[in-house]
């Protein structure tokens, strides 16, 4: 008569900067849980489906213009208007693979220079957001990223931003309490990232606590 209740999933965040290779390593992820029968979603942020997704979209790539404050709580709410949803599936027992998140929400407007914009100012409207089980850092270079094709068109894919944004990601990792950052090397091969994340994973055993705790404040 024993009630069985089942494990929550996990909140794995993968951070980095643009062409760090997080979407592949996301999808790779997705697809090693996926044929091992886990319940596993992939979350992409900006998530450019919604109606914030769209303004968002427009903004990144040149169609529109925004204050920077404006867009960066734009980038917040396209998180916030997806969280409970993603706290459901984590309840009913769904590992959340998330591509991007809060990291890349207040280092990437912080890098724009805007004195206003502070990187404390930048992180406050993600208070309150899921913490995740996992974090991962996928570092690599401006210079060793930017060989790798070359940026595109889009807003902020320039190697002097990128390089700003790499040094605010490590200042903001080294601030932040209570929240253990992964730093995997990038630059090697998609086998080899693979094969860390992998171990990293499987070294991870299931949070016994109902629901992961909140992200705090800087
Ligand atoms: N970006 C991403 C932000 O500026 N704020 C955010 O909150 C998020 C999630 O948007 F340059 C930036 C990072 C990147 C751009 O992201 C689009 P993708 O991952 O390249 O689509
Ligand atoms: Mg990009």
């Amino acid at each position: 008569s024993a009630t069985t209740v089942s494990k929550r999933g996990i909140l794995i965040v993968i951070e980095g900067l643009d062409r760090s290779g997080k979407s592949s390593q996301c999808q790779r992820l997705f697809d090693r849980f996926q044929s091992q029968g886990r319940k596993v979603r992939y979350v992409k942020f900006p998530d450019r489906s919604t109606s914030t997704g769209h303004m968002i979209n427009s903004y990144l790539t040149g169609q529109a213009q925004q204050d920077d404050h404006s867009i960066h709580l734009i980038f917040s709410a396209n998180r916030w208007e997806a969280i409970k949803s993603i706290s459901l599936d984590l309840l009913s027992g769904i590992d959340v693979i998330v591509d991007r998140y809060s990291f890349s929400g207040a280092v990437y407007s912080a890098a724009k220079q805007n004195p206003d914009l502070s990187l404390e100012w930048a992180w406050s409207p993600e208070i309150g957001l899921l913490k995740p089980d996992l974090l991962f850092f996928f570092d690599i270079s401006s210079a060793d990223a930017a060989k790798r094709g070359g940026y595109g068109a889009e807003r902020y894919e320039k190697e002097e931003m990128q390089s700003r944004v790499r040094t605010l990601f490590k200042e903001l990792f080294a601030r932040l309490d209570g929240v253990a950052v992964h730093q995997v090397d990038a630059s090697r091969t998609m086998e080899e990232v693979a094969a860390d994340v992998l171990s990293i994973v499987q070294g991870t055993t299931e949070d016994e606590t109902l629901m992961s705790s909140a992200l705090h404040k800087l």
